[in-house]
């Protein structure tokens, strides 16, 4: 039977996460001739620290913005919720020069809306906007903003935003630090996972269909991290499942008390530790634990202590890794609410933006 027989294939979520590859070679060559992020890198200074705010699922991926911005510019950056800069201002030390990211797909949700009036009308931070709406407040308050209108959606929970946006702010960081080959890298890695989508979400609805889970766990190390947490989110918002998430060595370390044969643990190896993240691969199933490798080439190590293993297969440098690594687990989360009877287009408890009083 194929996927156009199947009871989905008219949902908004799955229709945006499979669009995913295309949307993210359109994003890259619009930010290409991007007239804001020229300025932006122009009016940046070598002294700042950057910082990368967000909620939610935007705040995850502030995580794994600012991870992408040290490694690929050697600039300190740090990631943190918009409403920790609303509850304790202060921990935005006042020394030292700072440029601000403010991420939001609606650019509507009001601590992200307030976090950027406060960084920019009263700590006189320079604060950038990068959202997926049109006219937005968000859009209204910052310096500049960068709006990736393909991107958006119609779906509550962020599953192309989040990996465009996250290409955006990658591309930024290698247009800072001139690396004009890792922006190559992120746009033949487009290019090759295109073909692969469908491909992917055929192992992952196989996987799922087979399987049946009390618990997940999602770890990554690094840049990985934040991804790690995205993935959490998505399978706690599209299968109400009880998800958490760790680096992956500090699992050794009294979380694997609860592995079982139930629960689900899901690594995203990264290709500088890969020796290391492997080995507790191998541990947790020797515990009993059921494994899922999202990896860009397993050996046979990997192989053998996988109960699934997703390949990107791309020779995209390791930070391009981070977009195509959040599919599958946007698939797990899309697959796994379908099996326990839910809607994914229409989450439980959640709106699509959280507006406060
Ligand atoms: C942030 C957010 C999403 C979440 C839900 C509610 O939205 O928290 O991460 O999945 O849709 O809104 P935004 O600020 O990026 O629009």
């Amino acid at each position: 039977m194929n996927s156009n027989d199947k009871k989905w294939t008219h949902l908004h979520t799955w229709n945006e996460i499979l669009s995913q590859a295309e949307v993210w070679k359109g994003v890259l060559q619009m930010l290409r001739r991007s007239a804001p992020a020229e300025r932006i890198i122009d009016t940046s200074s070598d002294q700042q620290e950057w910082l990368f705010v967000g909620c939610g699922t935007s705040f995850y991926l502030a995580e794994a913005a600012a991870l992408s911005w040290t490694l690929l510019t050697s600039l300190p950056a740090r990631a943190i919720p918009a409403s920790e800069i609303l509850l304790f201002p202060r921990l935005l030390a006042a020394d030292g020069q700072k440029q601000a990211v403010v991420i939001s797909r609606s650019g509507r949700t009001s601590e992200a809306v307030r976090a950027a009036r406060v960084l920019r009308e009263e700590l006189r931070i320079a604060t950038l906007g990068v959202t997926c709406a049109k006219s937005s407040e968000l859009e209204q308050i910052c310096s500049e903003s960068i709006v990736l209108s393909a991107a958006d959606e119609n779906s509550t929970v962020m599953t192309r935003s989040f990996t465009s946006m996250l290409l955006c702010l990658q591309f930024l960081g290698a247009k800072r630090a001139g690396k004009l080959q890792f922006i190559e890298r992120m746009e033949t890695m487009a290019e090759e996972l295109a073909p692969r989508v469908r491909t992917i979400a055929a192992e992952v609805e196989a996987f799922v269909h087979r399987t049946e889970f009390e618990d997940y766990v999602f770890l990554g190390q690094g840049p990985f991290h934040g991804i790690a947490r995205e993935a959490a989110l998505k399978v706690m918002e599209m299968s109400c499942s009880y998800s958490q998430v760790f680096h992956t060595l500090e699992f050794r370390h009294g979380p694997k008390a609860i592995v079982t044969p139930a629960t689900c643990l899901t690594f995203f190896l990264s290709e500088t530790a890969q020796k290391e993240e492997t080995e507790v691969l191998s541990e947790m199933k020797e515990l009993g634990g059921a494994t899922v490798a999202i990896c860009n080439r397993a050996g046979e190590t990997i192989q053998q202590a996988s109960d699934l293993v997703i390949q990107m297969d791309t020779a995209g440098d390791e930070l391009a890794l981070l977009a195509p690594y959040t599919v599958p687990c946007q698939l797990m989360g899309f697959f796994t609410g379908l099996r326990k009877g839910l809607n994914p287009d229409e989450p439980k408890n959640l709106t699509r933006v959280v507006i406060l009083d």
